[in-house]
């Protein structure tokens, strides 16, 4: 096993895998920015190195200060989190080059997965359902006619080097078209540095159904169920679940057998993810892999009791994993919110510091974060400031839980999202199960904003 860990992030899961290496009895050391020497990761961990200015392409995206400090301070394996180097397949090779192990899957299936045309052939060569689409990035303006003409519009543009909804827009019809793969191109060649685009015809008004997965480095592999991410606003996910309110056992069944099917096909180890969407007749499509631990992953976590990044750091290490699919059970139910200081009306980033802080516990209720009363929340990276999770016998149980965590959380001195979370936790929308993408666009529009 591992000796010591070097953890590449910050924020709640720097913290979360500090907790995991402390239980395993693996010492830790936090590489951090000039804006977290204050942070608990920078307090928690066995040692901290400061690897750089508060900006992340000067600390957390900087491969050479990284390595270096894990050098200097004999670690043997970098846990990347999420975000960051997370699915940098360069990065994941240099740690290898420097006999230092990445806590992720191999360089190439990052790389693989990391470019979503090749990601979708590759759904296709395994059996896998996709849209109806180009088979490979489209080629010429006249293939893209053809194309869209035979699968129907709307269609979607998507940069092959895109994903996460970066890079994408979507086409009503024909005139539209030749002008937005041009925007297309030079967004992704801009953003990306790769101008290759692909088609697909337009899901409208989908579930985002994820397939958490597990492998190791002796070829098991086991699923962990679903997660419904429906709900999110501009491609960041609010409200996470499971399990999702519109999988029957048979649609389980076929999603998590097809998410096997594709992570057996590609050798994949580490902890992945397969997002889906689901229309409302029931047939799933394949998106994109994530190729990472994610934010969502304590959903998972209460519903199987599998500590996903003990795992992860295991098979890393080259043990098989723990337990087999027959093991794996899903219980209950839970949800997540994710608790951001940000003007919860315009989503704007409320930074500034916590002057009271008072956080929700209690029966079936943890709590992932890494601020504290008196903490300054630095202006360089996203707004979340807590994600609370519950876990109940039933979703309604679940939603009860989760009105009275969020009754009971407090902040004072930034604006949060807590009061558009309880509305929606009240909502006939939500408890009803009815909830997709366009959850939130059409809850602002119907429930005007409290004064
Ligand atoms: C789509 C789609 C409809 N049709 N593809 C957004 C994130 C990226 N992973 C894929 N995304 C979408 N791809 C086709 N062919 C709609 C979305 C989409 C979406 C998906 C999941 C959750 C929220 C979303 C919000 C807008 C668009």
């Amino acid at each position: 096993m591992f000796k010591k860990i070097l953890i590449a992030n910050r924020g709640e899961i720097a913290l979360r895998i500090i907790r995991a290496c402390k239980e395993m009895g693996i010492r830790t050391v936090a590489a951090h920015s000039t804006a977290d020497t204050e942070s608990l990761a920078v307090r928690f961990a066995d040692q901290a190195v400061c690897i750089g200015p508060g900006e992340a392409q000067k600390s957390y995206l900087k491969i050479p200060s990284l390595i270096s400090a894990a050098e200097v301070t004999n670690c043997d394996a970098i846990h990347p989190g999420y975000g960051f180097l997370s699915e940098n397949a360069g990065f994941a090779e240099v740690c290898g080059e420097c006999n230092i192990t990445f806590i992720g899957p191999s360089p190439e299936s990052i790389r693989l997965m990391g470019n979503k045309s090749v990601a979708r052939e590759t759904a296709v060569k395994a059996g896998v359902p996709v849209v109806p689409g180009s088979d490979g990035p489209l080629e010429k303006e006249a293939d893209a006619q053809k194309f869209a003409a035979e699968i129907g519009y709307p269609v979607i543009l998507k940069a092959s080097a895109g994903g996460g909804g970066r890079g994408m827009r979507i086409v009503h019809e024909e005139s539209e078209l030749l002008d937005s793969l041009k925007i297309v191109q030079a967004e992704a060649g801009a953003a990306f540095g790769d101008k290759s685009i692909y088609m697909e015809k337009y899901v409208t008004n989908p579930r985002h159904v994820e397939i958490q997965i597990l492998g190791d480095k002796h070829g098991n592999i086991v699923h962990l169920y679903e997660r419904d991410c429906s709900i999110q606003r501009r491609h960041q996910k609010l409200i996470e679940e499971a399990p999702s309110t519109i999988l029957t056992e048979k649609l389980r069944e076929k999603m998590t057998a097809a998410a096997l099917g594709l992570a057996h096909h590609i050798k994949y180890y580490s902890a992945g993810t397969f997002e889906f969407l689901v229309d409302d007749k029931g047939h799933f499509y394949f998106m994109e892999m994530n190729t990472r631990v994610q934010v969502e992953h304590p959903v998972t976590e209460m519903i199987t009791d599998v500590d996903i990044i003990k795992e992860q750091i295991m098979v890393a290490a080259g043990h098989p994993l723990s337990f087999a699919q027959k093991d794996v059970n899903m219980y209950g139910h839970s949800i997540e919110c994710r608790v951001n200081a940000e003007d919860p009306e315009k989503f704007t980033p409320s930074a500034g510091t916590i002057k009271e802080l008072h956080m929700p516990g209690g029966p079936g209720v943890r709590i992932d974060s890494a601020v504290y009363q008196g903490y300054k929340i630095p202006p360089y990276y996203d707004s979340m400031i807590a994600k609370v999770i519950v876990h109940a016998p039933t979703r309604m149980d679940a939603i009860h839980r989760m009105r009275r965590a969020l009754g009971e959380f407090h902040v004072e001195g930034v604006k949060t999202t807590i009061p558009l979370l309880t509305r929606i936790m009240h909502s006939e929308e939500f408890v009803s199960g009815k909830v997709s993408t366009r959850f939130i666009e059409e809850f602002l529009k119907n429930v005007p904003p409290k004064q």
